[in-house]
């Protein structure tokens, strides 16, 4: 999983944990009992990813020591190029782990059975679930499940079958796309679990882990490792105790090792920036933290220097820290005085003066300017200094350029 924003190493870290992930959940399943593991689709986040990527991955799963199901999503499909079908997947594949390529039931043990819904391209027209479970409960019939299920089912209630369905996908009463055909209708499900024909469904999809409905029993365990800020609860596994005639046991596990997070501040005098550094010192983890601030406020030209000051240092510590555009509104003012403790003269004094001056909404005269403002940009400076070659020279560029001036000056003093 690719993520433009993480610059350097902090890619690399960023996908190897995701195979650290697997390990993880390897040791809970053995600390907890756990007799396998259901992963419910988007095992990898492509068809086409490197042979490093695969070969690591089946290394950590070899690791694993109960059975794992992997089950093909609209990530990974059962489609022609199929990563479950490449011949270094076929080769190396563990024999422990299986691929779950249709919906026929498939024995765990005695007693257990999965009803599993592969995605086989990108776009289903159907609600692969409720098809699978409908096929597994009547067998040839194949009523539809909006149906009743008929009481002489083979393995109805009162047999010792633990049937879990493994699915992937939306489900429709969380799915803003109400015309989507591959909805996973709930309905038929949590008849099906009050009839007692299944007993859990284990779906993947949503990153946030989710109990759907009210039965207890249908779950997303989200993403094993964060991808992302707007998801809720993610980093977790569910430790799922079943058995028949008994309502499952669902437990949270944190098995992720990253955080995303976002933080709002008001800015507006050098007490805020200090308690802004306070907080950022304070941040567990930073390397293994995607920080997002959302800035609000005005700042002295000093301060916002020392602010700018601030998220570099503190950028190079986290796995990445930026600023939310979209919720970042950071002006600054310029009185003279910070300059003039400078003491900056000939040339570097006259642009400042002349930046001084524009910064006070007074014009200078065209063809008469000591700096380039658009020179003075900086591509990947944290403030995001909102320079441009084209614009007109305005108050607030020539604010932000003293200020780029106060902070640039101070370093070469120190
Ligand atoms: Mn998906």
């Amino acid at each position: 999983m690719t993520r433009h924003y993480l610059r350097g190493e902090a890619q690399a870290r960023f996908t190897a944990a995701r195979i650290d992930a697997i390990r993880s959940i390897g040791d809970l399943a053995q600390q907890q009992g756990c007799e396998f593991i259901v992963v419910c689709g988007d095992v990898f986040e492509t068809n086409q990813l490197s042979r490093q990527t695969i070969g690591r991955a089946l290394e950590a799963l070899a690791a694993v020591p109960v059975p794992v199901y992997l089950l093909p999503g609209n990530h990974d499909p059962l489609e022609p190029v199929t990563i479950y079908r490449s011949p270094q997947f076929v080769r190396d594949c563990p024999p422990h782990v299986h691929v779950l390529t249709s919906s026929d039931p498939v024995t765990v043990r005695e007693g257990v059975e999965l009803i599993s819904a592969p995605w086989s391209g990108k776009h289903p027209d159907t609600d692969l679930v409720g098809a699978a479970v409908s096929s597994a409960l009547a067998g040839p019939r194949m009523p539809s499940l909006g149906q009743p299920v008929p009481d002489v089912c083979a393995q109805g209630p009162g047999s010792d079958l633990v049937r879990i369905v493994v699915g992937h996908g939306a489900v429709d009463v969380l799915d803003p796309d109400r015309a989507n055909p591959a909805s996973i209708a709930l309905a038929p499900l949590e008849r099906a679990l009050a009839d007692g024909h299944i007993h859990y469904v284990a779906l993947g999809d949503r990153h946030s882990r989710t109990s759907v409905g009210d039965s207890g029993a249908v779950w997303y365990s989200g993403a094993p490792e964060v991808t992302d800020f707007r998801e809720h609860f993610p980093g977790d596994v569910l430790v799922v105790d079943l058995g028949p005639g008994a309502a499952p046991v669902v437990t949270p596990h944190h098995v992720g090792r990253w955080v995303y997070r976002t933080m709002h501040r008001e800015i507006n005098n050098a007490t805020d920036v200090a308690a802004l550094a306070r907080d950022l010192a304070g941040q567990p983890d930073k390397d293994r933290t995607v920080l997002r601030l959302a800035l609000r406020g005005a700042l002295g030209v000093a301060d916002r220097a020392a602010l700018a000051e601030l998220l570099e240092e503190q950028g190079d510590v986290f796995a990445c820290l930026s600023l939310w555009e979209r919720h970042t509104s950071l002006r600054t003012h310029a009185d003279g005085s910070e300059l003039a403790e400078l003491g900056l003269g000939g040339f570097l004094g006259a642009a400042a003066e002349e930046m001084h001056q524009q910064a006070q909404g007074e014009p200078v005269p065209a063809g008469d300017h000591a700096l380039d403002l658009a020179e003075l940009t900086e591509d990947d400076d944290p403030l995001a200094w909102e320079f441009s070659a084209e614009a007109p020279p305005d108050a607030q560029s020539a604010t932000d350029a003293l200020a780029l001036l106060y902070r640039f000056s101070q370093e070469v003093t120190r």
